[in-house]
């Protein structure tokens, strides 16, 4: 658990809380929905890595968008800080409070508003968990457009967000492109109704975006409205090895055009992700056999008609054999072998965390520089520490994980800021997708001009102008009231 008071001070201007302030929250959300249990708060406070944990004393969970705003208005009069908090499965722990910060959680916030058969738009509550929506929609005949291994727990408003990416981001794009709608209340109370559900609407600039991805620093969503895709019945999952990183990058490069739009997800690990999953995780095996492959990759197709896709997808797999780019590799038969696939990739997290400590590093990167970086790093760190590299290699985006039996200062200061500099000099994103939380709130100006950022600042201060939303996250500290 990182000491967070080394990492920034309590800001002065922010009240504690109180008894009347209680007493209050109690008046509008009833006895059960104001927390203040040792064992719920200290989860609440606790960041899913275990790496982050804050002092709250207070847990709402509000049930309405009219209550979120009652209880902002109030917060926001008493100069009392928050920390809007979703599935809390983010990485960089702007989901939990640095000390005192009152946490909202729209757990209770799961209701579908509405959803449209023809057009595939939803209409959904912020606290809707990612894969009961995805059920919601498997019954009318649709997908959401993201899917990700913290499914089970995250929430649509924090997917919102964090702008997350996951794993079929190459297919349907980033939220910023299925999002058509938000509602969100602000700071004071105020409850912005962006909800629209038109495909096209150009009157003004598009406010929504600018909360596609504030990580609770501009408002809190309470309302989503998302285009669905519609389900299509032919899914085909291989699970490939490759002997290097340049046949992983050059087969993508065939995939996008051989396979073109059936193609919805390319994932890659490297042998050393493959060999923390196999070791932590029970159950798993590798589908291909030991001789070792350096790489994998994990390449679905999603389209019509399953002959075709089927046919289609075993004459390239056949091609890059024969081109040398695939030195081995398995087609799923079956549900049972596609989800036994995707367990090994989605299963990597969870393998770090049993390992011991984590170091972790999502960076967009030029796909062909981009698994240069773990191989320095492991030039840099010897045998002090296990590097892994794997992730989204369709849209550029390395999961750079960094194992060590316990937290380790030595071993941070090889890591930080050699990585953020790397980054920075190949132009690449010090976050690709989980955003900058706490753990990066001083390290934006590594891909953002220091103008772009006194911009964004101008922006937090005319929406949040006393800094009650999820403080000291996202931006530099010198930008916060
Ligand atoms: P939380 O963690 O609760 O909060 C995240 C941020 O959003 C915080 O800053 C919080 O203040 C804010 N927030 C939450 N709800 C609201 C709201 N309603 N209004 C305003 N602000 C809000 N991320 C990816 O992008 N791609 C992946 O592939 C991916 N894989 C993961 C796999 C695992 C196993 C785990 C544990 C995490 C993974 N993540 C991934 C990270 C995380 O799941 C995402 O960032 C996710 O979007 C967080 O959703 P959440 O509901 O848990 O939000
Ligand atoms: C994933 C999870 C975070 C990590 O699995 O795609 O986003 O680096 C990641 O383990
Ligand atoms: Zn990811």
């Amino acid at each position: 658990i990182t000491s967070l008071s080394s990492v920034v001070q309590r800001n002065p201007s922010f009240s504690r809380l109180n008894s009347d302030d209680i007493e209050f929250f109690r008046s509008i959300l009833g006895e059960k929905n104001v927390v203040q249990d040792e064992d719920r708060l200290l989860d609440a406070n606790t960041d899913w890595l275990r790496k982050y944990r804050g002092s709250s004393k207070l847990l709402l969970q509000p049930r309405s968008t009219e209550e979120v705003s009652q209880i902002l208005k109030y917060c926001n009069s008493r100069d009392l800080p928050v920390v809007p908090q979703g599935g809390n499965t983010g990485l960089v722990g702007g989901s939990v409070p640095v000390f005192d910060e009152v946490i909202i959680n729209l757990r209770l916030m799961n209701d579908i508003v509405s959803f449209d058969k023809v057009s595939g738009i939803l209409v959904c509550e912020a606290g809707g968990i990612l894969e009961n929506l995805s059920s919601f929609l498997d019954n009318q005949g649709f997908i959401m457009p993201l899917d990700l291994g913290a499914k089970g727990s995250c929430q649509i408003g924090g997917n919102v967000s964090t702008n997350a990416g996951g794993l079929r981001l190459v297919r349907y794009g980033s939220l910023h492109g299925s999002v058509l709608g938000l509602e969100v209340v602000l700071a004071d109370g105020r409850v912005l109704d962006m909800l629209g559900t038109l495909r096209k609407d150009n009157t003004g600039y598009d406010l929504k975006h600018l909360f596609i991805g504030s990580e609770g620093t501009l408002g809190i969503i309470t309302k989503i409205s998302i285009l669905t895709p519609p389900k299509l019945p032919a899914i085909n999952v291989a699970f490939l090895g490759c002997k290097d990183y340049s046949s992983c990058q050059k087969l993508l490069v065939d995939a996008k055009r051989k396979l073109g739009e059936i193609l919805s997800a390319f994932e890659f690990l490297d042998n050393m992700s493959m060999d923390l999953v196999l070791n932590h995780l029970e159950g798993i095996r590798n589908p291909l056999p030991p001789t070792m492959h350096n790489f994998y990759v994990l390449l679905e197709t999603t389209g019509t008609d399953e002959s075709y896709d089927k046919e289609k997808l075993e004459a390239f797999l056949l091609r890059s054999m024969e081109g040398g780019l695939v030195s081995d590799g398995v087609l799923a038969q079956d549900i049972n072998q596609i989800s036994s696939f995707w367990q090994i990739r989605e299963g990597i997290p969870e393998a770090l965390m049993k390992a011991g400590a984590v170091y972790k590093y999502d960076l967009s990167l030029p796909v062909e520089k981009m698994y240069d970086l773990v191989e320095e790093m492991r030039t840099r760190l010897g045998n002090s520490a296990k590097v892994i590299g794997y992730g989204h290699l369709g849209d550029g985006n390395l999961h750079l994980n960094i194992s060590t039996p316990q937290y380790d200062d030595a071993v941070f200061a090889q890591i930080e800021p050699f990585v953020y500099e790397w980054t920075s000099n190949h132009r690449g994103s010090i976050s690709a997708e989980h955003g900058l939380g706490l753990m990066k709130a001083n390290k934006i100006t590594y891909s953002k001009s220091p103008e772009i950022v006194q911009i964004m600042g101008s922006i937090k201060k005319l929406l949040d102008p006393r800094g009650i939303l999820n403080p000291y996250k996202v931006l530099p500290h010198s930008l916060h009231s």
